[in-house]
């Protein structure tokens, strides 16, 4: 899988909520309830991630918050699998 270019990834990033461009990753910061739920979330993304065999890096911090860094490994920067992947941790944040 090759790396998408900055303009199509800037592009695709319009159908995605409050998702940004950085660092060579797309990134989102998401906010919980409390802990509990956070972690939640967390592992259920682990599933995904999983079937996908694309795993995202995950910050959790400050007790209820978690930043996801999406990027393919192998491409050095960000692919179409980073995209399906936002968009399925999306439907899950719902
Ligand atoms: N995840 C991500 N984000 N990028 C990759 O290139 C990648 C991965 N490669 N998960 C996968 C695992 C690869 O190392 C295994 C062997 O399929």
């Amino acid at each position: 899988m090759t790396a998408l270019t900055n303009q199509q990834i800037v592009e695709q990033l319009k159908s995605l909520k409050n998702w940004i461009y950085v660092n060579n990753s797309i990134s989102k910061e998401f906010e919980f309830k409390d802990f509990i739920e956070a972690m939640a979330f967390v592992n259920s993304l682990a599933l995904e991630a999983e079937k996908m065999d694309h795993h995202p890096d995950i910050l959790i911090y400050g007790w209820n918050k978690v930043k996801i860094n999406l990027s393919t490994h192998s491409a050095g920067g960000v692919t179409e699998k980073d995209f399906q992947l936002a968009k399925k941790i999306e439907e899950r944040f719902k």
